[in-house]
Formats: structure tokens, sequence, C-alpha cells
């Protein structure tokens, strides 16, 4: 082998482990707390929405244009489930840092359901954003996690 097909071995090699080991950190960093599962009928997900009682480990929010809805109020001493479905475009959930320590930003497409695992949840009121264009109104969809 020569030494110009050593170099350019080596230097393939490089590549693949760079493009490797930054597919497998992006996909730790969107996957490991987020779970897609489909959505049989947006009613269904209401349906279920609005027969969550406080206190309970599975929390749900809606996004639709141009709000999140309901704003959640938690408890900081336990974990939650939160689930989030679109009522009509897709949308993006951003979560500010503060509440669980990261950042969370979930792309929400019609017919899937999100499930979001939230843990070492800290005390404070955190700002929810939609960081995808959803219409006219874009800039006003924003809602609240109060962690108590
Ligand atoms: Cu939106």
């Amino acid at each position: 082998m020569s030494k110009r097909e050593k170099l350019v071995i080596t230097l393939i090699a490089i590549c693949a482990l760079a493009i490797g080991y930054r597919f497998a950190g992006s996909v730790n960093k969107t996957n490991h707390f987020v779970e897609i599962i489909p959505l049989t009928t947006f009613a269904e997900f209401e349906k279920r929405s609005q027969n969550q009682k406080r206190g309970q480990g599975d929390i749900f929010l809606t996004a639709q244009q141009w709000a999140w809805l309901p704003e959640l109020t938690i408890s900081s001493n336990r974990n939650y489930i939160l689930h989030i479905a679109t009522a009509d475009i897709q949308h993006a959930f951003h979560l500010e840092t503060g509440a669980t320590g990261q950042s969370i930003d979930v792309l929400i497409q019609p017919g899937q359901e999100y499930l979001i695992k939230l843990q070492n949840l800290k005390p404070g009121v955190f700002a929810i954003g939609c960081t995808q264009y959803c219409g006219i109104e874009h800039n006003k969809m924003r809602g609240k996690l109060i962690v108590e």
C-alpha cells in the first residue's frame, strides 16, 4: 500500500467516525426522552386530556393555532409523562432550559402523540414556545409550565 493510499484510507476512517459520532450524539439528544406513537383521532386525545386530574403522572398539552393549552401546574416532587398532540397543523414544542436542566425541543406533527419524560423538575414558571412558523400569529403562540 502506498503512502498516498494509507493517507486516503485514514482520512475516510476519520470522516466516518466523525459522522457516526455526530449522528449518535443527535439521536441521544432528541430521542432518549421522547416516544412517538400514532394518534387514533385528535378527539380521543382531547378526551383523555380533559379527563386528566391534578396530581396524576400523565399530563396533556394541546398545540393549536395559536396557543398551548391548558396551562399546566405540576409538582417538583415527582416525574411526569407529558403527552402532546396538535389539533391542526405542524408546530414545534420548546420548553426553556430551567425546568429540567436542559431545553426540550420536539417537532409536533399531526396524527402523532409525543410522550416526553419530565424528570428532575425545578420549581418555577417556565415558558413554552413554538419554534416552527405556524401562521400569522405564530409569535403569540406561548404557554406556561408551572412547577410548584
Ligand atoms: Cu405553532
